[in-house]
């Protein structure tokens, strides 16, 4: 039977079938940022997170593979049987719960959209390196982003299955890996776009990105894209645990600690940090982003010079990202681009995106160095 309580029940992951992150890691293509066990407090604890190498993108397609994939997990992955699995769809805003298995789930309506997936902490260590100001968290630059094609079932369809009520408010997005997490999501984004993701890039999700089930919630910042699903407590009431109230808030001067939701316009090289290129003509690449848009134009300025158009490639899919191109004549040295996208909303990347403590949301320009050898 359901229990329709706010606190879930659990079963512990054995420790032995547990992980910190279960595929390979080469260090060509991740930058590593385990930082040791944070057994005692998941939620605030460093976490086991790996960040994709922007050389890896180079000529790499469209979506990002799976194994090339950002990692970023409170608790290690838990290996979580398909068989003995289900997802619990309870509360008091709906007329019937539901217990959906993972085949019962793979047999409701789906759909397949390409989206990006993104860590609000991505590009991060930028408020350190270019405003002097150090945060908390993952020191990611800007790999920790990814685009997939996600399949599963509209978060709208469970929830009319389960007679969901006019008057619900808030769904409590319950995990099974030890981080427990307790995220709120409020109904409004469920019903738009939000889907029960079981497949990455046509394959079954891999244990690492929420085997057997996770929510992808497009343009969000991806913590509300729970991984390794347990339950689906569905209220008419506002929800708060610590992880819409203590983590992944906004929080410093002029903002008011409300949750971190959409995600904002950014751009990459698809180069190493500190790339070295050959001197001389040189095809400089890049891809830009929007959290729910497409990209309109991207900028470059090499070595402080003035702006220059990118030549923007498809496909420039609303919420995933746009590739580009700029011709550059780099004489041996060293060297900076600066890159600014705009996306078809007119959000611009700005010169000092606004500081908050944790160190979330940054979309500022960033300066990218080059050495031409
Ligand atoms: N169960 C669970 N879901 C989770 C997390 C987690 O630690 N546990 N991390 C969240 C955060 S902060 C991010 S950025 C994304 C990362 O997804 P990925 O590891 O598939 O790239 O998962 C989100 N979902
Ligand atoms: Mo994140």
């Amino acid at each position: 039977m359901c229990k329709a309580s706010a606190e879930a029940e659990i079963p512990d992951t054995p420790k032995a079938l547990r992980s910190t992150i279960v595929k390979p890691l080469p260090p060509e293509g991740f930058i590593d940022h385990r930082a040791g066990d944070s057994a005692n407090d998941y939620l605030h604890g460093p976490g086991y997170n790996a960040e994709m190498r922007w050389e890896v993108m180079s000529g790499a397609g469209y979506l990002t593979p799976a194994e090339r994939f950002f990692v970023r997990s409170h608790a290690p992955t838990p290996r979580i049987e398909a068989e003995t699995w289900s997802l619990r769809v309870e509360g008091p805003a709906l007329g019937k719960s539901l217990e959906i298995g993972y085949d019962e789930l793979l047999g409701l309506p789906s759909v397949s959209v390409v989206k990006s997936l993104e860590c609000a902490g991505n590009g991060r260590v930028f408020f350190e390196e270019n405003q002097g100001r150090g945060t908390p968290g993952t020191p990611w630059r800007l790999g920790a982003v990814g685009v997939a094609e996600w399949t599963g079932v509209p978060l709208r369809e469970i929830l009319a299955r389960a007679n969901a009520k006019p008057s619900a408010r808030d769904i409590l997005v319950e995990s099974l890996d030890d981080a427990r997490m307790r995220r709120p999501l409020p109904v409004e984004k469920a019903l738009d776009d939000a889907i029960v993701a079981y497949g990455m890039n046509g394959e079954a999700l891999a244990p690492d990105h929420g085997f057997p089930a996770r929510l992808i919630v497009p343009g969000w910042a991806a913590v509300a894209s729970v991984k390794w699903l347990g339950r689906l407590f569905v209220s008419d009431e506002l929800l708060f645990s610590p992880w819409n109230t203590e983590k992944y808030v906004l929080t410093g001067e002029g903002y008011d600690g409300s949750p971190v939701t959409q995600q904002n316009v950014k751009s990459a090289l698809e180069l190493a940090w500190d790339a070295e290129v050959p001197a001389g003509e040189n095809t400089i690449r890049g891809r830009s982003w929007s959290p729910d848009t497409s990209i309109f134009r991207v900028e470059c300025s090499l070595d402080g010079g003035e702006w220059r158009e990118a030549a923007v490639e498809g496909p420039n899919l609303p919420g995933a990202w746009a590739t580009w191109s700029l011709p550059a004549y780099l004489p041996a040295g060293d060297h900076s681009i600066r890159v600014r996208a705009t996306d078809t909303e007119g959000r611009t990347q700005p010169e000092e995106p606004a500081f908050n403590d944790d160190g979330y949301l940054y979309d500022g320009v960033v300066d990218f160095p080059i050495k031409a050898t």
